[in-house]
């Protein structure tokens, strides 16, 4: 009897292991399936490398913050709504914003549809706090959306959470709450955005969400993953990013250029040319292009995308400043095509003293000057030879010395190439090295010397 017990014990042990492991295969399988389907949705976005974000609404029309500006209490609500009688939209031209936006190099564009003051710029069928109720009276995400559609570049929807506007939304101002705790009137705001985005979604199959404002309510209060459940059930390929409360599928920094590699795969930087999202004609703090284009490289070296903001008249026509900032970014994006789109995050830091970024196979290595060279550049820590050096968009062969590598050290020499100052480009030049084979780099800390 004994014997039977531990024989049966033994059984049901062996029975619980090969379960566990056989679970945990099938789990660790599960998991590969949807990274691999979750990287094959993100490809577009990691190879895009640049977005035009559009803050257009009818903050523009008095020039002021977006939303902020009531919520903060600069003026009233009241007043800030008056501006809707000033929104005509009457030179919008969506084919030329497209074709501005395209030639910037720009692969997407985020546009939108509704800030977190509630004025929806879609001819939606949720409330009449709208632009069909404004003088521009037709939709202006409409005939965007097409124009994108038809020059191939992909479309993104910014929507806001939060809508101080909306009767049923608990939150007016920074100090001025309608309710605390209504759980009818906050059903209602749920039936409402939630309604705004399923229109949003059918109407237009967005490739991209850009969410924003959750920090207002949790998850469970937005309901987010009924929501991302509900997007991707009709649209199955659309990516959202972070703001819908860790819902999402990618971060977003916000103004501030990190300084060390993001630790998440996909990442966008959003940012202003001047300190303003939507039109401000007082600001005239713009960057100019080459901290735009440095900025900019700072992200595609850390693998990351730069979302670009510009913020559109309430007529409809785009600030001459922000139209010259485009078109010098899209004349050194086209000459350097090849260093930006469909690469992968180049070197880390203490190999070059810049930015860097290496082509999809990893067998050429671009590196970006973002300052003017006074002595020839150096690579530290590459163990591969050098087919050829060329600048790019510009094609000169450059030389190069190999410094100081020893026959009996692992540790590769200093690589120092010659860049003629006459060939410089008037922003940031780009150096291609030709590697023989997939970069190797060296990344210890040196050789103790035992003999020598
Ligand atoms: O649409 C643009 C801005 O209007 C919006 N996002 C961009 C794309 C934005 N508004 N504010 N912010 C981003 C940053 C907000 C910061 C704060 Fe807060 C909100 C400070 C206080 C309330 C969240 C909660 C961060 C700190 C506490």
């Amino acid at each position: 009897m004994k014997h039977f017990v531990e024989n049966h014990t033994r059984t049901i042990a062996i029975f619980t292991c090969l379960y566990l492991a056989v679970s945990s295969f099938l789990q660790a399988q599960e998991k590969q399936e949807d990274d691999k389907a979750y990287n094959k949705k993100m490809e577009w976005f990691g190879d895009a490398k640049l977005g035009i974000f559009i803050h257009w609404g009818i903050y523009a029309v008095n020039g002021i913050d977006e939303s902020w500006s009531f919520f903060n209490e600069y003026l009233s609500h009241e007043d800030y709504v008056k501006q809707v009688d000033g929104f005509t939209a009457a030179k919008y031209d969506p084919k030329e914003w497209v074709s501005l936006i395209k030639s910037s190099g720009a692969k997407y564009a985020v546009i939108t549809t509704k800030h977190h003051d509630g004025f929806a710029m879609w001819d939606t069928k949720f409330g009449d706090f709208n632009v069909m109720h404004s003088p521009a009276a037709k939709d202006l995400i409409q005939p965007f959306v097409r124009e994108l559609r038809k020059e191939n570049l992909k479309v993104g929807l910014y929507y806001s959470l939060p809508d101080w506007s909306y009767i049923d939304y608990p939150n007016l101002t920074r100090n001025k709450k309608r309710y605390t705790d209504d759980s009818i009137r906050w059903n209602r705001f749920l039936n409402y955005y939630q309604g705004q985005l399923k229109e949003l979604n059918s109407e237009f199959k967005p490739d991209l969400y850009w969410f924003d404002g959750d920090w207002e309510f949790s998850a469970e209060m937005w309901q987010a993953q009924k929501v991302r459940n509900f997007l991707l059930k009709d649209n199955p390929k659309v990516i959202l990013n972070s703001r819908l409360k860790g819902h999402g599928d990618y971060a977003t920094p916000e103004q501030g250029v990190p300084i060390v590699r993001p630790k998440e795969k996909y990442w966008e930087l959003c940012m202003t040319m001047n300190n303003s999202w939507g039109y401000q004609g007082n600001d005239n703090a713009y960057k100019t292009p080459n901290q735009i284009i440095g900025i900019f490289v700072d992200c595609i070296s850390m693998g990351g995308n730069l979302l670009l903001d510009i913020g559109p008249k309430a007529n409809g026509t785009i600030p001459d400043e922000q139209v010259a900032i485009l078109k010098e970014l899209g004349r050194w994006t086209n000459k350097h095509k090849e260093a930006i789109y469909g690469t992968q995050a180049g070197l880390p830091a203490g190999h070059f003293y810049g930015p860097s970024t290496l082509s999809a196979d990893g067998t050429i290595l671009y590196l970006f000057l973002t300052q003017t060279p006074t002595h020839p550049i150096v690579i530290k820590g590459l163990k591969n030879p050098i087919n050829r050096i060329r600048i790019v968009g510009d094609g000169t062969k450059l030389s190069h010395q190999v410094v100081g590598k020893m026959y009996w050290s692992e540790v590769p020499g200093l690589t120092y190439i010659d860049v003629p100052q006459d060939k410089l480009d008037d922003q940031v030049t780009v150096i291609a090295v030709q590697l023989k084979g997939k970069i190797d780099l060296y990344r210890e800390d040196g050789q103790v010397i035992e003999s020598n």
